[in-house]
This record gives C-alpha cells, structure tokens and sequence, in this order.
C-alpha cells in the first residue's frame, strides 16, 4: 500500500530538483549538488541546496538564482538542444517573451513559446553546409589564381628584362646622337665665326655672284661655250676663303677634291653646276648647316624623350613589382584591377594596391587614399588593407580607407562605409582571402 506513495514522493522530489538546476549549463552542474548545501560560486556565502532557484537572491554573484530573475547581474542558460546554446540575462525569465528557442526561459509565465530550435538548427547547419562548401570552392579558386599569380609575376619580369635591353639600346643611340650634336653644334659655331668675319669684311669677293644669275655666272666660265666649266675654273670664282669653308663644312669628305665635290672629272656642266656650287655658295650651307644641327638636335630630344618614357616604365614596374602581393603573390592577380560600387549617391572605386576613390553624381572625383600597406592584425596581416592620403577632408583629417579582405567565391567590392567623417571603411570579397583554418571557426562573420 505504502509502494505508490513512496514513488509519487521520489518523481516529486526529482521534479523538484530538476526544476532547481534550471538555467545552468552542464559544465555547471556540479557546483549544484541535490540536496547538499550550495556554496555560492564566487564561495561567499553556503546557503541550504533550497534556497537554490527560490526567487530570493541570496549570493552577491547570482549564482543561486539562475532560473528566476531576483538576481539583478543573474544569467539564464538556454540549452537550446538542437541548436546553439546561450545565456540571457535572468531578468528575462518569464517575461512573457520568448528568449529562448527551447522555451525554458517562460517555464511559469503562462506564454505559450515554441519549441523552434529543431528548425533553428537546420536552418543553420545547412547554411553553415552551403558556407562550407563555398569555402572549399573558393580554396579552389585561391589556388588557380596563386598559378596565375605565378605566371603573371614570370610575365612582368620578362617585361621588364625587355624594358631594359630597350633602354641599353636608347642608351647606346644617345651617346652616339649626343656626339653628333656636339659635332654639328661645333659647326654652326664655326658657321656663326665664319659669318660675322664676313660682315666684317666689307669687300666680300662673292657677293657680286649673289646678285646674278647661274647661267650669266656659268656662261662666264664657260669662255670656250661648250656647255661646260672646268672644275678649277669653277673653284676661282670662289674667291672668298670662307666659301670654300663652307663648302667643306657641307660635303666635309669631299671638300679637298673638288672633282668628287662636283661630281667627278674635270669638267662639269650648268646643272650641276647649279646643284652643287651654286646653290650651296648662294643660299646652302649655312642652311645646310644649320638645319642638319637641327635635325641632330631633334632626333637627339626625340631618343632622349624614349629614354625617359622607358626609364620611367621600368621604374612602375619595378615599384609595382616590390609590392607585397602575399606569401604565396596570391593578391597579384588583382594587379591593374579595379572594383566599382555604387552606395547611396556615391559610386565607390578600388584599385588595389593603388587607390579608393568616390565620385559624387556631378562627376566629381575625390581621392579615398592611396595604396599604403597591409594593415591586418599579426596572425592576419593579409586580411586588411590600409589606403592613406587621400583628399583633405574640409576641416578634418585627409581620408583615408581601410579595406577589410573577406572570403568569397567572387572578387567583388562588397559595401563602402563611413563611420567616421572621411574615414571609409569598405569589404572586398576575394577566393583569395579564404583560409583553410576558417573551416575549423565556422565561417560566420568570414562568408
Ligand atoms: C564629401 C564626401 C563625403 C564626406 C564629405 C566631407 O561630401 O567625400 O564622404 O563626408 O565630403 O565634407
């Protein structure tokens, strides 16, 4: 008779005590032992095992209280089975509002909460599944683009290899344009020297040639009239010694062979005539002179101008190359790339490893930063990036933008902030910021 009671009495006193552990996580169990004293867990105080959950707070610390709300900094144990468990603050038991998806938190407010933590759990492990999967995808992708990294770095270093045996070669054409521009220049001096003599000479012997005609000149050394001059007839009418300079300033290997000057033999006819001593003592050599100095002097600038354009390109490449594009050159690939995104009114550019820009809808253009460096933590020092120096901020600081690098199967510029008045923070998506590790962390806060 006595057997029913006993048992009643046994599933009473373990309800009891199943509802005085409520509200504690199982790594804190063992400090609530059933029907021992409780020793506060901070150990300030023993109190009797049912003053435990009795809705008195008795323990400066909470801890006696972890089902009910009289503790004021007292906290809640969700065990939520089948999803994540957590704590909220014990004020918040029976409530009336649902905290907990398993629902302990209004075990005696009369509000009929839900169990959702099955649901809640699916949910999130198949999300956790898709994250996981786009992680093993972007690894992938991270891979193939460490092997374009790889081939692009081959490239560039050919490409300046190429660059500099150009630049040898523009190198070997200068010394050899700059002696022929110091040689012609030396001429037009000599040119200049020759032709204030000839000012100061006041009976200059030519200048009666000047102001006839070639034919009326030729026929008069033409005295046998048969069409044709004798070159040493032709070489006296130059009486003036600078003519013959000049001549030999204008052809300086034939000028001591008159016949080769004239173009062989002895004799020479009127066109030729013409051609040759005519037009070089009338208008020619100075101008001959003179315009060859120029045209030295010209392709001079024009070889100097390469030179510079390829000096100056092997010198980007060279800075563009001593750029720290990872441990493995895995950020290479991002090389010459850039990423827009429009938030707002703004429209956003990243052009990693150079700049961050934003230009407003009337076109303007404002410089974010320039590229400055890696800005990650250590362990993560690939994570961040750091773009300073950008326009002045009126009456604040120059802006500046930090670029936080996430794990993505896309390369993509994922939102652009400003937290602080011209300070920009921006999300960069990248298959190149996925870390095998994140698999282990969960990829939350990463994908
Ligand atoms: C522009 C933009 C803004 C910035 C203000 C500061 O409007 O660059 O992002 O806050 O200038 O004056």
């Amino acid at each position: 008779m006595h057997c029913p009671i006993l048992i009643a009495v046994v599933i009473w006193s373990s309800c009891v005590d199943s509802q005085k552990i409520r509200g504690i996580s199982l790594s804190y169990k063992r400090f609530y032992r059933e029907r021992k004293s409780f020793l506060c867990i901070d150990g300030s105080k023993l109190i009797p095992f049912d003053q435990v959950n009795d809705d008195y707070c008795d323990c400066a610390d909470g801890s006696d209280e972890p089902g009910t709300a009289a503790c004021p900094d007292g906290r809640f144990y969700c065990t939520n089975l089948g999803y994540r468990p957590h704590y909220i603050p014990s004020s918040r038991v029976n409530d009336a509002i649902c905290d907990c998806c398993d629902a302990s938190d209004e075990y005696n407010s009369h509000t009929a909460c839900q169990n959702t933590c099955r649901n809640l759990g699916q949910r999130e492990r198949a999300e956790v599944k898709s994250q996981m999967r786009a992680l093993d995808q972007g690894l992938r992708l991270k891979q193939q683009l460490i092997e374009e990294g790889v081939l692009t770095w081959r490239d560039k270093q050919a490409q300046l290899r190429d660059l500099q045996r150009v630049l040898d070669d523009l190198q070997t054409q200068l010394d050899d344009l700059r002696k022929e521009d110091a040689r012609r220049k030396k001429e037009v001096d000599a040119l200049r020297e020759l032709e204030i003599g000839a000012l100061e000479t006041e009976e200059n012997s030519t200048s009666h040639i000047m102001n006839e005609s070639p034919v009326s000149i030729f026929y008069e050394l033409d005295s046998n009239r048969d069409g044709r001059s004798t070159v040493f007839r032709l070489l006296s009418v130059m009486q003036s010694p600078s003519h013959l300079l000049h001549l030999c300033l204008t052809w300086p290997h034939q000028c001591l062979c008159p016949q080769a000057l004239l173009g062989g033999g002895h004799h020479v006819d009127l066109s030729r005539f013409e051609e040759t001593l005519w037009n070089s003592i009338r208008i020619g050599h100075n101008v001959t002179v003179r315009s060859t100095a120029e045209k030295a002097a010209a392709e001079l600038k024009k070889v100097e101008d390469a030179y510079e354009t390829v000096y100056m390109e092997i010198r980007d490449l060279r800075e563009k190359l001593a750029t720290d594009y990872g441990p493995e050159r895995e950020f290479l690939f991002l090389y010459n790339q850039c990423f827009q995104l429009k938030v707002h009114e703004y429209f956003y550019e990243l052009c990693p490893f150079n700049q961050v820009t934003q230009t407003s809808a009337s076109g303007a253009e404002v410089s974010l930063g320039k590229w400055g460096s890696w800005a990650g933590s250590p362990q993560h020092r690939y994570s961040q990036m750091k773009y300073e120096n950008g326009e002045p901020c009126w009456q604040g600081p120059t802006r500046n933008t930090v670029v936080t690098l996430t794990c993505g199967t896309e390369t993509a510029l994922r939102s652009v902030k400003e937290p602080g008045k011209c300070q920009y923070v921006a999300e960069f998506q990248t298959p190149v910021a996925c870390r095998p590790a994140l698999r282990q962390q969960g990829v939350h806060s990463e994908l």
